[in-house]
């Protein structure tokens, strides 16, 4: 009996599948099983060797029947791991890899101004790109008429309404919103003129308009500022000139150019901005005193300091959008 149970625990403890299990079973425990052949030899036995004997291969029955029970359990929960591993759902994804962005030169040079102006304590303004002939003339002492109009002429979508030729209607905006207190603000956008495209010419481009209004304002707050941004931008030993200029909505009037060196070696300049104290009448039609208020203002041509930062020889690169040019541009700022 020793052995049969030693054999049938050995035969149990080896299997590997629910098969070979059932078999094991059969073969001891079945009809026809080592179990039941033992239990015939009861018949031949006294009551009292048949009562030891008896309860013996009862304990030896039991013992391989809880083993087989075991081992079932621990072989039907190995095949239910397995199948859980070979169910297993990946949602883990590949990586998409994207190339990284970069902003266009433009807007590297507006990010730039913008922070050299926040920095002196400016703040952002907006406004529209379809302007009023009020807004964009007759608020900048351009009265309709007045024959400087013809230097930025536009493109009109009625008599009153245009596609503004300068930033410097939003100078009247902030004005009569500041409601004749102080104010330093600058303004990036796009502007439009009916200009011939040239190297240095575009038909759309883009401008900061800069004003600053407040009590005993003069030129050289003006012009030390703009020396301090053109500093800013191509560093402390490019050369800068200023211009005498006129503007109707300024007095006096500047305009500003950077030196720069043509392909062929050839040093000239490049005018890049616009600039001057603020005209009486202007400050006046914004409901400011101009008896105590002064004011300076100024309008950058983005494009040309992007021009002059870079060395690019032709304006019209900026808006082509060819990849090959604008990958230059990759992390300049
Ligand atoms: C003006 O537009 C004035 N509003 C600037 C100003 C503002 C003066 C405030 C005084 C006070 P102007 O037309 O010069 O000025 O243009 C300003 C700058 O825009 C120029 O210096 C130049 O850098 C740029 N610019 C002008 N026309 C074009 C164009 N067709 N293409 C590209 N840039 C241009």
């Amino acid at each position: 009996m020793e052995q049969l149970k030693l054999e049938a625990l050995k035969q149990i403890e080896e299997t590997k599948d629910l098969q070979s299990l059932e078999s094991i079973r059969i073969a001891f425990l079945s009809k026809k099983g080592s179990i039941t052949e033992l239990m015939k030899q009861l018949k031949d036995m006294n009551p009292d060797e048949r009562k030891t004997f008896g309860e013996s291969v009862n304990v030896l029955k039991q013992t391989i029947e809880e083993a087989l029970t075991l081992k079932k359990t621990q072989l039907e929960n190995d095949a239910l791991l397995e199948t859980f591993k070979n169910e297993k759902v990946d949602i883990h994804l590949d990586e998409i890899s994207l190339p990284k962005g970069y902003r266009h030169p433009l807007i590297q040079v507006i990010r730039d101004v913008e922070d050299f102006f926040i920095g002196k304590g400016f703040s952002i303004a907006e406004g529209p790109e379809l302007e009023t002939d009020h807004f964009n003339f007759e608020m900048m002492n351009l009265a309709k008429g007045h024959p400087a109009r013809a230097m930025q002429d536009s493109f009109y979508v009625d008599p009153e309404r245009l596609l503004r030729t300068h930033t410097s209607p939003v100078q009247a905006r902030s004005m009569l919103e500041a409601n004749g207190s102080d104010l330093a603000i600058i303004c990036p956008g796009k502007v439009y003129r009916r200009d011939d495209d040239d190297p240095t010419h575009s038909h759309q481009f883009m401008q900061i308009e800069g004003l600053y209004v407040s009590d005993d304002l003069n030129f050289s707050h003006l012009k030390g500022i703009l020396l301090d941004m053109a500093k800013h931008i191509f560093g402390p030993d490019r050369k800068i000139r200023l211009r005498p200029s006129y503007f109707p909505f300024t007095e006096p009037s500047v305009e500003v150019d950077v030196s720069f060196m043509k392909a062929d070696g050839t040093p000239i300049w490049i005018e890049v901005l616009g600039a001057g104290m603020v005209h009486p009448n202007v400050l006046t039609m914004a409901n400011y005193d101009a008896s105590v208020k002064r004011g300076f203002a100024f309008g950058i041509g983005v494009e040309r300091i992007a021009i002059l930062k870079y060395f690019i020889d032709d304006i019209r690169q900026f808006y082509i959008n060819d990849k090959r040019f604008l990958d230059q541009f990759k992390g300049v700022i």
